[in-house]
């Protein structure tokens, strides 16, 4: 027989610690320091997730997990050098991908009606380009945009450096959000990519937010980069204000032929604590357990679920590597007891 339980005055300890302290804080903020940052990411796991799960119930009350699928429309050939990234001309010998011209707007609406029937909501279509350029192709991207609202659908872009003339087109062809990962950190920044700067990244998401955009911004893990590193790239998309609405945590996907091939898989639990910490300190966005998942356990995404996350990239292939399987995705979703997002109802936080 079980011991019913005792209730002493001394069961519930009141923890003097700065990063659990404050679980029912639910301000949102954007004058964190990153130290405040780092020292919620390494907090006990318990913890951690308690004070994440706190701020999930408080601005997300629906359960549902968004379904974002990705198609490549201008794959390879980009003239800049992202260590981790297959699509970069500088590692086009070593990783044999092949330059690609942009997809036809056809193709891309048929491949979008398959991923709406196949639950998705939201549509992210990405360029190996460093900038956008005026001129016949980015019309074309302009169609696709225009395309995809028309089916109901969210749609996302990610095509490089944006001016605030190209953002504003884009708004004015119904582009819900673009993405524009930070990555890292300022200070491991150069370690990674040396052709553009941080700074180049900051100034597309102003002149996207400026247009009126909703931010898609977060970055990988993985990389050789320290706590700190993470802990600094949270801190500067969280004192953004307002927040990024989506937040993208990519592990990264060390692809053949890339300087970062021979990188070492994270700890799965670096996931968890990067998606929790991602949660605490932008409470709405929606945080997106996006590349790498396809080598975490049930347990680590179910893990990362707990610990915050609201949706992933869904469908057989992210850009040009391959994703988790469809039907599973869904499966995992159920039998959490999830329920996959729909647009038209929304969440409480409106995203
Ligand atoms: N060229 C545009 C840019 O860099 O913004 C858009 C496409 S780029 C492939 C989009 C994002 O994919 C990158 O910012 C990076 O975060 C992510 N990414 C690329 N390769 C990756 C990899 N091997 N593992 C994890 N994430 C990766
Ligand atoms: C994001 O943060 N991750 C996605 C999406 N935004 C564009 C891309 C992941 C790419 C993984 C490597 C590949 O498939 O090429
Ligand atoms: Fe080009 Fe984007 Fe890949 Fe960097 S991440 S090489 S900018 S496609």
């Amino acid at each position: 027989m079980l011991d019913k339980p005792t209730h002493h005055s001394d069961d519930a300890k009141i923890v003097d610690d700065p990063s659990s302290a404050d679980a029912t804080d639910h301000s949102i903020r954007h004058d964190w320091s990153s130290e405040e940052i780092q020292s919620i990411l390494e907090s006990p796991l318990t913890d951690l997730i308690y004070r994440a799960q706190t701020l999930h119930r408080a601005y997300h009350d629906d359960n549902s997990v968004q379904l974002a699928s990705l198609m490549s429309i201008k794959t390879g050939g980009c003239p800049e050098n992202c260590s981790y990234c297959p699509q970069s001309a500088h590692f086009s010998r070593e990783t044999g991908l092949k330059k690609e011209k942009l997809s036809e707007v056809d193709e891309v609406m048929r491949q979008a009606k398959q991923a709406k029937a196949a639950g998705a909501s939201r549509f992210c279509m990405g360029a190996a380009w460093r900038e956008v350029r005026d001129g016949q192709e980015f019309d074309d991207v302009l169609d696709m945009v225009r395309g995809i609202r028309s089916l109901g659908m969210e749609a996302c872009t990610t095509l490089g450096m944006l001016t605030r003339e190209q953002a504003q087109r884009l708004a004015d062809a119904g582009l819900t959000a673009y993405n524009h990962n930070l990555d890292t950190s300022p200070e491991f920044y150069s370690e990674i990519i040396t052709t553009r700067t941080y700074q180049d990244r900051l100034d597309t998401l102003a002149n996207a937010r400026e247009a009126g955009l909703t931010l898609c911004s977060g970055g990988i893990i993985g990389m050789g980069e320290s706590n700190t590193d993470r802990a600094r790239m949270l801190q500067v998309l969280a004192n953004l204000d307002p927040h990024p609405e989506s937040v993208p945590i990519n592990a990264l996907v060390p692809v053949k032929g890339t300087p970062l091939e021979n990188q070492a898989p994270i700890d799965p639990l670096e996931m968890v604590r990067m998606i929790a910490t991602a949660r605490i300190a932008m409470p709405k966005a929606r945080v997106r357990l996006s590349a790498g998942r396809r080598n975490f356990s049930r347990e680590t995404q179910i893990l990362c679920f707990l610990a915050g996350a609201n949706s992933i990239f869904y469908g057989d292939k992210l850009l040009t590597t391959s994703n988790n399987e469809a039907n599973e995705d869904l499966a995992l979703i159920e039998e959490m007891g999830l329920k996959v997002f729909d647009p038209v109802k929304g969440d409480s936080a409106g995203v």
